[in-house]
């Protein structure tokens, strides 16, 4: 029985959350406590939307379509990679108080805009201004269906009102977060001052189960039967809304959805470009309001937003006073914007699994306020990115920073752990395929939010009497016992086999399978590790990660005036370059190092598949791609060149006149090692690892693409190594120049012809390639431009 009820515990504490009080308020996100950020575009998987910060808020957006194109029905909604779109993304937005966003389509583009106006308990009200444009390519005038739209999502109500037959102006609305308000839908019109344009109206009142199913609720509804006749014109049929009925009686039998059904509105407007919409959303506690927020107060409002947006960009980043062309700055903005648009408001259960349980299990229910590395393919948080996201966003507002710090550290669980992938509510889940759903408690992901604190505490140290900068004292009194649990979780589960070293838990298991079996956890995926993954491995990435996390901790507890000493000797000891050099410095390879079972003598090969003579080849398996290892492994360092073996450099690890800096920068600065002229590779061109897939379906990812965050990193270590007096101070300084240039150019150029910001670059092209738009880390572009680091 004792055995029993031990391992039932046991098992229970992965999903047990950290007894400390929590960070945030339960009310520090609500329209009372916070109103102004209460209404936001944190809906970052849909092309436009906005929420509040509430568990199951209503939830605004628009789908559109083409009319009369020669393709099936395309319909837009959440943010696709497949709809092949020229390029989206925010230009201007402050976080706060309004948004401009560009979405180019194949022939026209939409312009969506939002500004917000505080008054009332609810958080004031907000408007919505849709601006299309045909492109001058286009030989005539798409018709164009846009699709407004409020849900529900578990509670609250939607009351459609109908004019004109089939006209919905406006739909009345309640719910628990937001009160009583009117969300109003105007008329086309050309231009701000013009009159009404013809337009065709349907609507769609229903009901849905859960968010993630409005897209396809939408297409199930839409019918041909709809005339489209406009006073000069011939009559044609569209596709527009119509009835939809929701499967109850197919329930009864599949009760596969047994979620309780919301309210879901739709009102769609077909309309022929050019042409301006505006949605008012009115808050109904919201009295005596000025004047409505529509038409020329609307423009009034974007233009002296904008017109402070811009203020607020340069001084922050002072890229005028540098000589960037208006293109780069217009750049600039539009990755910081990006990164600001692309928060999301999370709220949901992950699942979790650690060795005492047999069957993965639902952590408590919680709430992310989190940036996104890719509002297309991965809308939702991962940790090690936020960091870097928020190294850029502090900069803009730090209160952003602690909001998202605070949220990410209310999810730790009472070992110290917080699940690496956030993948949060229905809608999160239907992106991600199952078998990648499971987050397991023995695995890290690098503590880059480490680097944000840094940033917050040297904002906080250098000018104390800041008012942005000043929360951030009780903020770290709030976070500091997380904190402290979260950084020993580290220091004791992700330990090596000899002192004072660290190896990452979670690696590929199956060996066999795999070139070399992956590393998920250190972020850098299938950068090549030891061939055969054992306890015997120690890795260089993560010692330095701790020595940087160890440092962080002993300043914020000097800070607070809490014991700090055995943090102090941490970061001392992990400092100390002789040790690395012990652990990690490679002759052979004159560089860095992880260490472990080992052998290069692997590589892919067609398995053997046995085919009696005489008998059909094709009745047989078809071949798969595994390893063989020509030699055995044996103990010894990996020497792989390429990100892990900076990593004593890009964290500062190193003292300034180390005399591996010699040889790190000789590497660096080598075409056929890590130089490109796009800024470094990943792994060495002279690896034997270099640009090798996985398996037959795993393409190279850190093994030669260049990653800006590591590219950050680099810069921003030549920039300090440049500052420090010593034998390397002016190779630093030159390649220092050369780098950052050779990056903005690029990010830039690839920005300029192809429409997005990328997740990763081409080492031999320079293109853009992976997932897009990628506004999350690769937005860093913009500190190195601004040279803030
Ligand atoms: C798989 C796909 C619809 C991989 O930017 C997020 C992470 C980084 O943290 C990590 O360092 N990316 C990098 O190596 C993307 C990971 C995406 C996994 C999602 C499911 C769903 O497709």
């Amino acid at each position: 029985f004792y055995a029993l009820y031990m391992r039932s515990s046991l098992a229970k504490r992965v999903v047990t959350l950290h007894p400390s009080p929590p960070v945030l308020d339960a009310n520090s996100s609500s329209a009372k406590v916070s109103p102004e950020r209460f209404w936001g575009s944190y809906r970052p998987q849909v092309y436009f939307g906005m929420k509040t910060k509430t568990p199951s808020s209503i939830v605004t957006g628009m789908m559109w379509m083409r009319q009369f194109s020669d393709m099936d029905v395309n319909l837009r909604h959440t943010c696709e990679q497949g709809d092949r779109l020229h390029g989206y993304g925010w230009l201007m937005h402050d976080g706060i108080t309004f948004g401009v966003q560009e979405i180019r389509d194949n022939d026209f583009t939409l312009t969506t805009e939002f500004v917000k106006r505080m008054g009332g308990d609810h958080g004031g009200d907000w408007t919505w201004r849709i601006t299309a444009k045909q492109h001058s390519s286009a030989p005539q005038a798409p018709v164009i269906s846009l699709m407004f739209y409020a849900a529900a999502d578990t509670q609250g109500t939607l009351e459609a009102h109908v004019e004109e037959r089939n006209r919905l102006a406006s739909i009345a609305g309640f719910s628990e977060e937001l009160g009583n308000f009117k969300i109003t839908f105007r008329k086309p019109v050309t231009g701000e001052l013009s009159s009404a344009k013809y337009a065709s109206y349907n609507y769609l009142q229903t009901v849905s189960p859960g968010l993630e199913k409005l897209t396809d609720i939408v297409k199930h509804s839409l019918n041909r039967r709809f005339v489209y006749s406009p006073p000069s014109g011939e009559k044609r049929h569209y596709i527009a809304v119509d009835t939809y009925n929701p499967p109850h009686h197919q329930n009864q039998q599949k009760p596969t959805d047994k979620r309780k059904e919301s309210d879901f509105v739709v009102h769609q407007v077909t309309v022929q470009t050019p042409f301006q919409i505006e949605v008012l959303f009115e808050s109904g506690s919201f009295h005596n309001r000025p004047n409505q927020l529509v038409g020329s107060i609307m423009t009034q409002e974007l233009e002296k937003r904008k017109a402070e947006f811009d203020t607020k960009f340069e001084k922050t980043f002072g890229l005028e006073s540098k000589d960037f062309s208006q293109a780069h700055i217009k750049f600039g903005k539009a990755a910081l914007s990006n990164m600001l648009g692309g928060m999301g408001y999370f709220f949901g259960q992950s699942v979790v699994q650690s060795v005492y349980n047999e069957y993965p299990l639902l952590y408590p229910e919680g709430a992310l306020f989190t940036a996104v590395p890719s509002r297309s393919f991965f809308p939702r948080g991962f940790l090690w990115d936020e960091g870097f996201h928020q190294l850029l966003l502090s900069k803009w507002d730090p209160q952003v920073t602690r909001e998202a710090i605070a949220h990410w550290l209310d999810l730790i669980n009472i070992e110290g752990w917080i699940p690496r992938e956030q993948i949060l509510g229905d809608e999160a889940r239907s992106k991600v395929p199952a078998e990648f759903v499971v987050q397991r408690n023995e695995n890290a992901n690098p503590p880059t939010l480490f680097l944000a604190l840094q940033e917050l505490i040297e904002q906080f140290s250098s000018s104390p009497e800041n008012a942005e900068a000043q929360p951030t004292l009780p903020f770290l009194r709030r976070l500091f016992p997380r904190l402290k649990t979260w950084f020993e979780w580290y220091n004791t589960t992700q330990t090596g086999p000899l002192p004072n070293s660290y190896r990452w838990r979670g690696r590929d298991k199956d060996t066999n399978l795999f070139l070399n079996p992956k590393t998920l956890t250190s972020g850098l995926d299938d950068y090549p590790r030891a061939s055969h993954p054992s306890a015997d491995e120690r890795h260089v990435d993560l010692h330095c990660w701790m020595a940087l996390s160890s440092g962080i901790m002993a300043s914020i507890a000097r800070l607070l005036g809490e014991p700090h000493e055995d943090y102090e000797i941490s970061h001392q000891v992990l400092s100390d370059n002789n040790l690395l050099n012990e652990l990690h410095w490679s002759e052979q390879l004159h560089a860095f190092s992880d260490f472990g079972n080992h052998t290069q003598a692997v590589s892919l090969q067609q398995e053997k598949v046995y085919v009696p003579p005489g008998q059909p080849r094709h009745q047989f398996p078809v071949a798969r791609l595994v390893r063989s290892v020509r030699r055995a492994p044996k103990k010894q360092f990996v020497n792989a060149l390429g990100y892990v073996s900076l990593f004593p450099f890009l964290l500062h690890i190193l003292r300034p006149d180390s005399p591996e800096l010699e040889h790190i920068f000789r590497d660096m600065r080598d075409f056929n090692k890590l130089w490109t002229p796009y800024g470094l590779r990943s792994l060495s061109k002279s690896d034997p690892m270099y640009m090798k897939r996985n398996t037959e379906h795993d393409a190279p990812y850190w093994r030669g693409p260049i990653w800006i965050n590591i590219n950050y990193l680099a810069v921003r270590a030549l920039h300090h190594y440049s500052n420090m007096e010593g034998p390397y101070q002016e190779k630093a300084a030159a390649l220092y120049e050369e780098l950052r240039t050779n990056i903005i150019n690029n990010v830039y150029r690839q920005y300029v012809e192809t429409g997005y910001i990328w997740e990763q670059y081409n080492d031999s092209t320079g293109r853009g390639q992976g997932s897009h738009p990628f506004t999350g880390w690769s937005a860093l572009t913009v500190l190195m431009m601004a040279e803030q680091y």
